[in-house]
């Protein structure tokens, strides 16, 4: 507000303040350095306020992206998403005011934590539990609603009280007894596997989880959102065996990592009927899901992992490398790189999956955040390209939402940016995938962010049609009766979008021109890119073992 208005609106000499300034003091007050939306009444002023504040406010093209893009930064902060949402107001509540929808209670579903301060006078205490919430056990989003009034309402500013910054969330360990006992089955295991999770990369576990697996050798697996907790490229890595790694270890220890359909619910076919879990997670509540686990620790991811070690720096043990159990993982790693490299290798055209991310892989630098989503190219990316930092992996993770990669990569870009890190965002989507926030383009340019954008382009939803199929296929009737309807329209030239707003855009369908055009893309640091590479409509995984989604039949 300027100090006019102040002067006009204060009352005798007390100063006023209005519900955006607290609200915006607040949020300060609790170390949020972002804020994500889109403006309109009656929260523009939130947003104004915030940037006089100091937050860095980036004006998203769809609410849902903002959010992708707050969680996003939260994730690789350790500061979760809290929304703020405008809402009608007060005295008009029950008779139909402007947008009015029951938004706390619906609201309360999603988060772990939905309320509406009674005044604006609360606004600081609601959004401090809002903070604290959001970031003690385990991690969640909350939500605070915001009636329409309170935005310009003025309060004598003495009348409002600032909650100091809420601490960082308390450290729990887990009980001696329990960490004894994991031990004792760690090394009476005859095939042992890690698992590494999420929790453990939001824990910032790594150096400790790295150190048990190169202490006591043992095979890790990371989860998808769990790669680059430790390179991918480690020897002791038998991601590339993961069906095998799954089926016959006999002692699992679950490092964050939760036993839900990523993981196969924990259930044989895919796993031994008496595998022993160890599970290591931050929420109690998690301990136990679908298979009685051998033995739970209870306790931030980090410190339990540090425990571990000291019981096996006290009595210090290996897993034998020259065991049967490397042999095997060994084996049926080397059998399925050679699998994959042959279908990267093939010259037809159009490109495959594997060809297309073996290029990608090649031109990758070691330090980039992937963004990725969509189906195959999500799931066949994973497999091919690398992570070799700590949470340098965005994807659509457990709930395979689509439509979060461009919020994702927006997140990872400003952090690059505001540390200097000189990192690069590949961000790559299927087309569908893309699809879903699209617009985002827009806002990538608009703060110049130099995201490199890559769109496998098959024409469809796992699979399309080539454009003469498509024709032939609009003989036979309207495209709402014969189209299937996994199918897209073919040939679309995504990267029209970038150019539409100012970035590079490249059309691509061969594998010197992929090469020539990332080169090109990663060369320029100032400006983002977008890379759409036709690949073959029909083409599919290598065959698997087993479907990424078994079903129980
Ligand atoms: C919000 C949302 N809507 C719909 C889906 C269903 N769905 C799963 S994957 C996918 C898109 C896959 O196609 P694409 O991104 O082109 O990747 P491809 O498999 O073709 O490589 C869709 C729409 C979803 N997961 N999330
Ligand atoms: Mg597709």
């Amino acid at each position: 507000m300027s100090e006019t208005n102040r002067a006009a609106c204060s009352d005798g000499d007390e100063e006023q303040v209005s519900g955006a300034e607290v609200i915006a003091q607040a949020l300060k007050t609790q170390d949020v350095e972002y804020m994500f939306g889109i403006v309109g009444i009656p929260v523009t002023e939130i947003a104004v306020a915030a940037q006089k504040m100091g937050i860095r406010y980036v004006g998203m093209r769809n609410e849902q992206a903002a959010c992708y893009a707050a969680s996003a930064i939260g994730y690789l902060t350790g500061r979760p998403l809290i929304v703020i949402g405008g809402s009608s107001e007060r005295s008009q509540e029950t008779m139909g005011a402007f947008q009015e929808f029951p938004q706390v209670e619906a609201c309360r579903l999603y988060s772990k934590f939905s309320a509406r301060p009674s005044s604006i006078e609360t606004i600081p205490s609601i959004i401090e539990k809002a903070v604290r919430s959001s970031i003690y056990g385990r991690p969640g989003a909350c939500y605070v609603d915001i009636p329409a009034d309170f935005v310009n309402l003025q309060v004598n500013v003495n009348s409002v009280r600032y909650m100091e910054c809420c601490m960082p969330p308390p450290v729990s360990i887990a009980e001696t007894s329990a960490i004894c006992m994991a031990a004792t089955v760690i090394r009476n295991a005859k095939k042992p596997l890690l698992i590494i999770g999420k929790g453990a990369a939001y824990a910032r576990a790594e150096e400790g989880i790295r150190k048990l697996v190169e202490r006591c050798k043992l095979p890790f697996l990371p989860t998808p959102m769990g790669k680059g907790v430790i390179p991918d490229n480690h020897p002791n890595c038998v991601a590339a065996a993961r069906s095998r790694a799954l089926q016959f270890a006999d002692v699992i220890v679950l490092f964050g990592a939760r036993l839900n359909w990523i993981l196969h619910f924990g259930l044989p076919p895919r796993y031994q009927p008496d595998v022993k879990f160890i599970q290591v997670d931050i929420c109690a509540e998690e301990l136990g899901n679908n298979v009685k686990p051998a033995v739970t620790l209870l306790g931030d991811i980090n410190a339990v992992t540090k425990q571990l070690l000291e019981q096996f720096d006290k009595t210090p043990w290996q897993y034998p490398p020259e065991s049967s159990w490397w042999k095997t993982l060994r084996e049926k790693m080397k059998s399925n790189e050679a699998a994959s490299k042959e279908l990267a290798s093939q010259k037809s055209l159009p490109m495959n999956y594997y060809t297309v991310f073996y290029h990608v892989q090649e031109q990758l630098p070691r330090d980039c955040f992937v963004v990725s989503e969509g189906a195959n190219t999500m799931d066949i990316g994973r497999t091919v390209l690398q992570n070799y930092l700590p949470r340098h992996r965005l994807d659509a993770g457990t709930f395979g939402t689509m439509g979060v990669g461009l919020g994702f990569a927006i997140a990872a870009a400003l952090l690059a940016k505001a540390r200097n890190t000189g990192q690069r965002v590949i961000c790559v989507e299927g087309d569908s995938a893309f699809g879903f926030s699209g617009m985002e383009v827009e806002t990538i340019c608009r703060y110049n962010l130099p995201i490199i954008l890559l769109v496998v382009n098959n024409n469809g939803i796992y699979q399309g049609f080539d454009v003469d199929s498509w024709k032939e296929m609009l003989k036979f009737g309207d495209a709402t009766a014969v189209a299937p309807p996994v199918c897209l329209l073919p040939n679309s030239h995504y990267e029209q979008v970038m150019t539409a707003f100012g970035g590079k855009g490249y059309f691509v369908q061969t594998p010197e021109e992929l090469q020539k055009s990332l080169r090109e893309s990663l060369a320029d640091t100032t400006a983002p890119s977008l890379i759409n590479i036709m690949i073959e409509p029909q083409a599919t995984r290598k065959a698997q073992d087993f479907h990424w989604l078994t079903r129980s039949k």
